[in-house]
């Protein structure tokens, strides 16, 4: 049934028939009608301090629940403020909603000097998300926001824009709103899964590479690897799918030297759910010479970076438990623990001036904590294949773009998706100061999150890079600063530890507080 609503009311309707329960923003002169009708919603509202957190919390917060994660800001400089986040979400398939108002309907745009006017918001933002949608009444709203879910929610999740015009937020209208729009799971067909069957059913050194499109697909994931005997090698999107404890697992590292040799040695591949991307493939491309099977939801993604023998397009989950069904064999001879034994040294070396660190981490760490990098090398040298994670979803990093800054409030977004699960950030002295500001936000949550801060006095990768190059080290010093009292300066703890040896106890406190805690520590050079 219609009921009168202004346009603010009807989004805020529309996004609670969605099951949203937590949004990120801040408000401004144009998205005050939102704003009314939020604080009579029964919507929580986290007020980040600047909008590129609330991109980056929502991404954090649609990471962590599997659900689509909103940020709400006013027009203009305020939402493309949050581009950067879209583009992150964009590229790592993370489903979340940027919405903001726009010029007003039939406004020109020619440079009138309205308030906020930019030269083209609409297209700005169209082009780092996967969907978008200008409304052009009050009625549309409902079906629009709608449609922005399904857009997430179905095929590849992907980060949505809705453009709401300033004008017709005040304006009422008869509104009916619409809850989500009905989706089924895609299935492979019944030829191609009895092809894959049959390869996966003959391999002598079968291998699964999984990413984070499998994140939703744990138990059949595991399943299969059980029945193939198959080695689990993780993308970092996709760490923690099969615990890192699991007799199978390789953990995430497929970066690592000997994957190469690892790879050639596998006479059938399964990868699920992965672009097989350089930016996981930092020593090139996989090169297959057994038979590769590729799951993917998305037939454009389905062949990037590697051509299949075989392209299963359809859910993850829906698709392995098919391939399982029916796939009668012996498992493998166990290649997982010779493997572990190589991989874990060549991580080793990666990491070692992480060790240190990850380990008295690790000590503090329950079974199913989270930890959410930032793209700081004690992250992608460090934790990503040397700290163990043992859930889909634990280790939030920004992968594909690889956006500095993304950690802290990612890591927000996190902890209220995680409830009482432990959520820890890591971040670089240099990264950390991009969204530094949302440490006041993260305080007043008044939430347990240690924040641990990797000292290496600058823009470490770069310094590193430079010095490779034989260039001259330009432009990567930074001057130092006291992280735990600025810390404390906004409402959170701040410690500062001389040693790794500190740490556990550190971290622990840490999780016991009543606030967040920012633990200031010096990469240990080794
Ligand atoms: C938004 C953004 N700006 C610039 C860069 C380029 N960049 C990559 S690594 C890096 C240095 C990061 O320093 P820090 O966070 O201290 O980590 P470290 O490299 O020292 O481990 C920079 C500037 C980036 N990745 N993202």
């Amino acid at each position: 049934m219609a009921t009168d609503m202004n346009g603010g009311q009807a989004l805020v309707a529309a996004l609670e028939a969605h099951g949203v329960r937590t949004v990120f923003g801040i408000p401004g002169t144009h998205n005050l009608p939102i704003y009314g009708a939020l604080a009579e919603s029964q919507i929580t509202h986290v007020l980040t301090r600047h909008e590129q957190g609330a991109g980056y919390a929502a991404d954090g917060y649609a990471r962590t629940s599997g659900k689509p994660g909103v940020a709400i800001t006013t027009s203009g400089p305020a939402i493309l403020n949050t581009a950067a986040a879209a583009a992150q979400a964009y590229s790592d398939s993370i489903p979340v909603l940027l919405i903001s108002p726009g010029l007003p309907l039939r406004h020109p745009s020619n440079g009138n000097g309205i308030l906020h006017e930019i030269k083209n918001q609409t297209g700005a933002m169209d082009s780092v998300v996967g969907h978008s949608q200008r409304v052009t009444s009050v009625a549309e709203i409902p079906l629009a926001v709608a449609q922005c879910f399904a857009a997430m929610t179905s095929g590849r999740p992907r980060p949505a824009y809705l453009e709401i015009p300033l004008d017709i937020l005040d304006e009422a209208a008869p509104v009916t709103i619409l809850g989500p729009i009905a989706q089924s799971a895609v299935t492979a067909p019944v030829a191609a899964l009895e092809t894959a069957r049959a390869l996966l059913a003959a391999a002598d050194s079968p291998l699964i590479i999984a990413g984070g499109g499998s994140s939703g697909a744990a138990t059949p994931l595991r399943e299969l690897a059980e029945l193939l005997g198959a080695p689990v090698l993780t993308t970092t999107n996709g760490k923690g799918v099969l615990p890192e404890s699991h007799d199978l697992s390789l953990g995430a590292g497929v970066h690592l030297p000997s994957v190469k040799e690892l790879v050639t040695e596998s006479d059938a591949i399964l990868a699920v759910g992965t672009e097989l991307a350089p930016s996981d493939f930092w020593y090139g491309p996989l090169e297959a010479e057994g038979k590769l099977i590729r799951i993917d939801i998305d037939p454009t993604s389905v062949c990037t970076n590697a051509i299949p023998e075989v392209a299963l397009i359809g859910d993850a989950s829906a698709t392995l438990r098919a391939l399982t069904d029916g796939l009668v064999r012996e498992p493998a001879t166990q290649r997982a623990a010779q493997w572990r034994i190589r991989l874990r040294s060549d991580s080793e070396v990666e990491g070692k001036n992480y060790l240190g660190i990850l380990a008295a981490l690790d000590k503090a760490l329950d079974e199913d904590a989270i930890l959410v990098g930032d793209s700081t090398m004690a992250c992608y040298y460090g934790a990503m294949a040397n700290l163990p994670l043992h859930r889909p979803r634990s280790f939030l990093y920004p992968t594909g773009v690889g956006t500095l800054g993304y950690g802290l409030p990612a890591a927000i977004g996190a902890k209220i998706a995680a409830g009482d699960r432990q959520v820890v950030a890591m971040l670089g002295d240099g990264g950390v100061m991009f969204t530094i500001a949302e440490l006041a936000a993260a305080a007043e949550l008044a939430v347990p999150l240690p924040i641990i801060v990797v000292d290496n006095g600058g823009y470490g990768e770069i310094r590193d890079e430079m010095i490779e190059r034989s260039d001259p080290v330009h432009a990567v010093g930074l001057a130092a600063i006291d992280f735990p009292a600025l810390a404390r300066s906004m409402g959170c703890l701040g410690v500062g530890l001389e040693s790794s040896a500190d740490l556990t106890d550190a971290v622990t406190k840490a999780f016991a507080a009543d606030r967040p805690t920012v633990i200031h520590i010096r990469e240990e050079k080794s």
